[in-house]
């Protein structure tokens, strides 16, 4: 059992930051209340991509062996224009894997659980205050020597205290979507087993994000322009994208069937700080990126962590702890940010991954 340390944290968000921040306060003897919104725990969208950073926390926090079962190391990550390999590469041995959000969020919630960390659904924060309270929608106003702003890019917690930001859109965007596998049908050979990045430029841009996420599951990414109605239509056009990419037929027919998908759009926003006194943002609602470099909820789970471990070490001088933790994690954040966003606004992405020595 960890001795406690007397001090109560508030976490406002139960996405991936959220859960990662609460389990690892408690897990340092904070007595922690999360609230989510939602009337279940669940995450949004489909499949993930993780690399080091983040699988390094999962560890820390004693969720990776329980999630290890569900996730896969593709071969390779391939990067295709018009169907024609640009880059094959294998990372040189740098840990990565695939899931899908489900798996991930599963093996969150029970770490949290483990922790004893309080969960709250249909618990919305509404605003916090620096001095350390949260209002909730029901209008209780609870106080702590904490509050976490883990509630996304869409932040009660950030707007209510008003922190400075810049926020930018991307031109594209994806619906993004869990199917069958479909090895078999699509010809059965050890390249459907890796990562695929089709992009088509001609006639018009249609990119298909192929991702293997276990024996069974496949999550793929369909991007097209803001722009392009047909190409950003829910349920996808099956006619459009299989014109476009013949060979992926088996896995858009599974695709098309689905009716409750979203396509989104990315954005970018930058915050001139993350903490103001008591409070401390971490994830989207402090740095949401483009999805290029798959490092949103990379990020998130890194500054989740690193953010708790810091206020756990030292809590004299709680808003002087966090901004020398935010002066630690800024630089690689921001850059991950920028590069995220030049990928997204280039295309880039489309001539292979060329981030492995960064
Ligand atoms: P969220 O996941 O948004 O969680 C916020 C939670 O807070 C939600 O549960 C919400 O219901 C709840 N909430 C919101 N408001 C309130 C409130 N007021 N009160 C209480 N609860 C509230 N990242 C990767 O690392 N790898 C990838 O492969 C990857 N792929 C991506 C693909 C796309 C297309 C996109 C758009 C993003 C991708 N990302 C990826 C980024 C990643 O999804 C996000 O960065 C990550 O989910 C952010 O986590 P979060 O916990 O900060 O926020
Ligand atoms: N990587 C991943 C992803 O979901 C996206 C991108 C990169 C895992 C979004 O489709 O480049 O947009 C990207």
């Amino acid at each position: 059992m960890t001795e406690r340390n007397g001090l109560k944290a508030e976490v406002a968000g139960a996405g991936f930051a959220g859960l990662v921040a609460a389990t690892t306060l408690a897990q340092q003897g904070w007595d922690v209340t999360l609230h989510e919104r939602g009337e279940e725990l669940r995450p949004l969208g489909a499949g993930i991509v993780l690399w080091n950073n983040s699988l390094e926390v999962l560890k820390a926090i004693g969720a990776y062996d329980s999630l290890l079962p569900h996730t896969m190391v593709p071969p390779f990550y391939e990067t295709r224009i018009h169907n024609e390999t640009m880059s094959l590469e294998d990372f040189d041995g740098l840990p990565w894997r695939t899931m899908t959000r489900k798996a991930l969020h599963e093996a969150l919630e029970e770490a949290a659980r483990k922790a004893g960390v309080e969960i709250l659904v249909n618990s919305e924060v509404v605003a916090a205050d620096p001095s350390g309270t949260v209002t909730l929608a029901s209008g209780e106003v609870r106080r702590a020597d904490l509050v976490v702003g883990a509630d996304g890019v869409t932040s009660n917690v950030r707007d209510s205290i008003g922190f400075e930001q810049e926020r930018s859109r991307s031109k594209d965007g994806v619906t993004r979507l869990i199917v069958p596998r479909c090895k078999e049908e699509l010809g059965g050979g050890d390249e459907w087993d890796n990562v695929i990045d089709f992009w088509n430029f001609e006639p018009r841009v249609l990119r298909v994000l192929y991702v293997p996420c276990n024996d069974d599951e496949l999550y793929i990414a369909l991007m097209a322009p803001i722009e392009d109605k047909e190409g950003s239509a829910v349920p996808i056009n099956y006619e459009v994208w299989a014109e476009s990419h013949p060979y992926l037929a088996p896995v858009l027919r599974e695709a098309a069937k689905i009716e409750n998908g979203r396509y989104d759009g990315y954005q970018t926003n930058v915050l001139k700080n993350w903490s103001n006194g008591k409070v401390v943002l971490v994830g989207d609602s402090a740095h949401a990126m483009c999805p290029a470099l798959a490092q949103g909820a990379g990020t998130a789970m890194q500054n989740a962590y690193t953010m708790a471990m810091a206020v756990s070490k030292s809590h004299e001088d709680l808003p002087a702890t966090l901004q020398a933790w935010e002066t630690e994690e800024r630089e690689i954040t921001d850059r991950c940010q920028a590069k995220s966003a030049w990928y997204a606004e280039t295309r880039n992405m489309s001539k292979g991954n060329q981030f492995t020595p960064e």
